[in-house]
């Protein structure tokens, strides 16, 4: 019996020998906990959650698909599409959100960073450094709303965009929803 536990005791040490050469595991299992979203920009992959590294534009092209750009006219030019605002040099509006996409921007009045989804899906804004950053939305979607959600209060609460509808300034909602908004189910 006592020979029985002494091999135990000594298959568990060398067990716990093994876990301790494979850190790997652990690492994976915060990366996973964390989970920052990747994202193709200037031929290299960046992760979002750890900041842009200074992209202004970034599109979910589909799931796990998520690429960034300079700024928007990278964006148009790679997506093949017309410039914004009649090519009009260093204006920013609520156009710049192409149709059928749903947009969030840092700032007001459609301005900074912006962040676009255009399929169906939820997403967790922390892991696109957005999380209680948006200060201004367009929907652009011929139909179908675009929830915002900000879970920090007590109660989470929910914004509901509709289809062809944009909130200038965020802060102008009922109950302030400037830099709030944690989640986006679109
Ligand atoms: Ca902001
Ligand atoms: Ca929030």
């Amino acid at each position: 019996m006592t020979n029985k536990t002494a091999r135990f005791a000594l298959a568990g040490v060398t067990l716990l020998g093994l876990m301790s050469v494979a850190p790997s595991a652990a690492g994976a299992a915060k990366e996973g906990k964390e989970s920052g979203i990747r994202a193709a920009y200037n031929g290299r992959t960046i992760q979002l959650s750890d900041g842009w590294d200074g992209a202004r534009v970034c599109a979910q092209m589909a799931v796990g698909d998520v690429r960034c750009f300079d700024d928007d006219a990278a964006y148009r030019a790679a997506m093949n599409l017309p410039a914004a605002n009649g090519g009009a040099i260093g204006t920013a509006g609520v156009y710049d959100c192409p149709p059928a996409w749903m947009c969030l921007w840092d700032n007001r009045a459609y301005t900074g960073r912006r962040l676009q989804w255009r399929d169906p899906g939820s997403f967790d804004l922390s892991r696109y450094d957005f999380r209680n950053r948006a200060n201004s939305v367009a929907n652009r979607k011929v139909q179908g709303g675009f929830a915002l959600r900000d879970v920090d209060p007590l109660l989470p609460r929910t914004l509901f965009v509709g289809a062809g509808s944009a909130v200038r300034d965020l802060g102008a909602e009922p109950g302030n929803w400037n830099n709030k908004v944690d989640q986006v189910k679109t």
